[in-house]
């Protein structure tokens, strides 16, 4: 998979070379490209923004510059990704969906944001997508990139240790995940859960069902509801 990255900002981008993502860099699974927007100005101040038509506070990129990065940096198979708060949610489905494309772009604006047409020019030539991280504001995208390329990363065959671990976590299964235990049996006075030392693998499993419901049940009911048609019976009765 191919990653690029245009941005005011791109040593804000260096994370994305560090642990995980550093070793699928050198394993060749993926190839990121940080890509400065202000190489694509041509005037003596290198200026990326203007006054917003209309008025009001706050400055809007300009279309030019980034149609010229996008031009250069976007082919016929990318799919662009524009971080910005009033994008639609990134969901772990996204981050599924995104992990099968052969090239993603992020634009990161800054600002007020970026001329929308921008982005209605580069719909005529590839899928562009909006996205939201959450509900709370961000300066600028690079944030949200960061968080993105590692959900999306993570999915990829061959970037985890253990294939299994990325299937069993949090919003795989639409629940969220339970706690977990190691050695020693007893530590600082909490004993580990029982049922988790009586080699009963099917009492194991139905357990760690029951608390990611009550977890789910207490901090996300929203998940929940969204969940109701494939609860069985039991499920039910531990809600
Ligand atoms: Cl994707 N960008 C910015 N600038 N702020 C955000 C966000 C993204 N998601 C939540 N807040």
């Amino acid at each position: 998979m191919k990653l690029d990255v245009v941005t005011i900002f791109p040593e804000y981008l260096q994370p994305l070379r560090a642990a995980l993502l550093g070793r699928a860099i050198d394993r060749g699974l993926i190839e990121i490209g940080v890509h400065d927007l202000r190489d694509w100005t041509y005037d003596v101040h290198r200026a990326v923004d203007d006054a917003p038509y209309g008025g009001g506070p706050g400055m809007v990129m300009k279309p030019q510059v980034w149609g010229e990065a996008l031009d250069a940096v976007c082919t016929e198979r990318s799919r662009l990704v524009v971080p910005t708060p009033a994008g639609r949610p990134f969901t772990q489905a996204m981050a599924r969906e995104y992990a099968e494309q052969e090239h993603l772009v992020f634009a990161c604006g800054r600002y007020e944001g970026i001329d929308q047409r921008v982005f209605d020019d580069a719909a005529r030539r590839m899928p562009v997508d909006e996205v939201s991280i959450g509900d709370y504001v961000l300066v600028g995208g690079e944030a949200a990139v960061l968080v993105m390329v590692e959900a999306v990363v993570r999915l990829l065959p061959g970037v985890l240790g253990n294939p299994v671990s990325a299937e069993q976590d949090s919003f795989s299964d639409g629940l969220l995940e339970g706690p977990s235990f190691t050695r020693p049996e007893v530590w600082r006075d909490l004993a580990v859960p029982d049922v988790l030392r009586s080699g009963n693998h099917a009492r194991i499993d139905r357990w760690r069902r029951d608390q990611a419901l009550e977890r789910t049940f207490h901090r996300r009911p929203d998940l929940l509801d969204r969940l109701a048609g494939e609860l069985d019976d039991h499920d039910r009765a531990v809600l």
